[in-house]
């Protein structure tokens, strides 16, 4: 057996892990390392304007939190994974060297490509091409963006993660479950579609090679790879979505169990061996996205820990700094609210002023405002809370009709699992049993997948196997550190 250690990297919007799994004896210890804040700025016009992100800070604190898994692991490291939040991409010249700090996806020109694209291809097209989710975040709507704004052609793009593997040594690809919410991936050939692809005036060229999940895509090579624990380290594309990640961190059996990922986005939905695409689920705006194991995330984004997050930020623009335990534990103290939010108002995903945000809603839907300042937060707190559980119950119904399947267990993971009030609600609206998941399940799954693509257990079509991935995400079930439970 292989005694050397293994990293994770969970790339996520609101902040970035890197996590080390080392060996005592048979039993894995996993351990978060490093951890720090990300968040996407506001370009001045004469750098490329635009809401982006800051890549050269990610990857300096990635590569910090590599060099101190180094440091640690004496016995080598065998492999690093990535994974991190799905759509948005990198445009890189012919050596792979980054051209931009990419956008992200909240970024609103979108708007204008997302009204551009569907003139030229039907919606409902789109949908039965692709089985997913039509949301004007995905990287389609992104790259026609590109396209409206002549950004000079035959430039290739990578998605976040991939472009991290890559920068460190790996080859260009695009991990399949990854790659199916560009929604630019047809739905049953698992390959990119010339349709869309022509409708929306991308060059196929310009996009990497599909890769299934579990596919080693290098060696690290580089500054890095001088460091002794690096000597002789593969790259893996696990499931480099977050959220397959974070499923494939479930360890569960059956066919009676829902899942809620729960982080800035909530994804609620279920495991399926077949894709739902036929007119109910599209007209419904569900997604199939690709899955570890051959299986396909059946689910919907509905607006999560957003709301709060960004309302949190408002305050503190103000001099009042909440902290989010405090919060919950106010909040919980309210009487339920009356009205209650629409969580999925597209103007609830826009950056900024949340409180002034909700109350618009509120005066348009004819309720009274709530007072905004920072004092009344527990208020808002109480409505968002009690407002994602009704819509994650609601979204639970359709997706039980469906899928056919009857639930009557729901795992709620990733960060905001945490939050014990939000889960008692999510229970008393579902009926459902609520199992509270990893607050780093993205990480398992990562290590899951990392673990069984080195053992070989794949599939050269689909990646690896369902099976051993279950297997060591359950081995991994309480290997995380006091320091990793978020
Ligand atoms: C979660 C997530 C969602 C995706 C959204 C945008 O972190 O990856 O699955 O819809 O972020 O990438």
């Amino acid at each position: 057996k292989d005694v050397r250690a293994s990293i994770a990297v969970d790339l996520g919007a609101e902040s970035c892990r890197v996590s080390l799994l080392r060996w005592e004896g048979t039993r894995p210890v996993i351990t978060l390392v490093h951890r720090f804040p990300n968040a996407p700025r506001e370009l001045p016009e004469e750098q490329g304007g635009g809401l982006r992100w800051d890549l050269s800070m990610i990857v300096h604190g990635l590569e910090h939190g590599l060099r101190l898994c180094a440091g640690l692991a004496t016995e080598g490291v065998r492999s690093i994974a990535v994974d991190g939040w799905a759509v948005d991409y990198v445009r890189v010249d012919a050596d792979g060297a980054a051209l931009a700090d990419p956008f992200c996806y909240r970024d609103e020109r979108t708007i204008k490509a997302e009204r551009s694209l569907h003139r030229k291809a039907r919606p409902e097209r789109m949908r039965e091409l692709t089985g997913i989710q039509l949301m004007r975040i995905n990287t389609l709507y992104q790259l026609h963006a590109d396209a409206l704004a002549e950004l000079p052609e035959g430039q290739q793009w990578l998605n976040l993660p991939e472009y991290i593997l890559s920068r460190w040594g790996g080859a260009r690809v695009a991990e399949f479950t990854n790659a199916t919410h560009t929604q630019l991936v047809e739905l049953h050939k698992r390959q990119w579609c010339r349709e869309i692809f022509s409708a929306a005036q991308l060059d196929m060229a310009c996009a990497p090679k599909l890769v299934p999940p579990g596919t080693e895509v290098g060696r690290l090579s580089g500054p890095l790879a001088e460091l002794p624990a690096f000597a002789d380290t593969v790259l893996v594309a696990p499931a480099c979505h977050d959220t397959a990640s974070a499923i494939a961190g479930i360890p569960a059996q059956g066919n009676d169990w829902a899942y809620i990922s729960s982080g800035t986005w909530s994804l609620v939905g279920t495991l399926l061996e077949q894709p739902r695409n036929g007119h109910a689920p599209s007209a419904e705006n569900f997604t199939n996205l690709g899955a570890v194991g051959d299986r396909v995330c059946f689910h919907k984004n509905v607006n999560g820990m957003w709301l709060i997050k960004q309302c949190m930020e408002q305050w503190a623009s103000e001099g009042t700094d909440w902290n989010i335990v405090d919060l919950v534990a106010a909040a919980e103290k309210l009487p339920r609210p009356h009205d209650l939010l629409d969580v999925d108002d597209p103007e609830l995903l826009l950056p900024e002023r949340m409180p002034q945000r909700i109350n618009a809603q509120r005066v348009k839907r004819g309720h009274d405002p709530l007072d905004e300042s920072a004092s009344n937060a527990p208020a808002f707190a109480s409505l968002i809370f009690y407002s994602l559980a009704a819509r994650y119950a609601k979204v639970l119904d359709r997706i039980s009709l469906h899928s056919g399947k009857q639930f009557k267990r729901l795992f709620i993971v990733g960060g905001a699992s945490q939050n014990l009030f939000l889960n008692r609600l999510t229970a008393e609206a579902t009926g459902l049993e609520v199992f509270r998941g990893a607050p780093e399940s993205s990480t398992v799954g990562n290590f899951a997948v990392q673990l069984a693509a080195l053992e070989g257990s794949r599939d050269a079509i689909t990646g690896v196997y369902a099976e051993p991935v279950a297997r060591w995400a359950a081995l991994m079930e309480g290997a995380l550190e006091a320091g990793a439970k978020g």
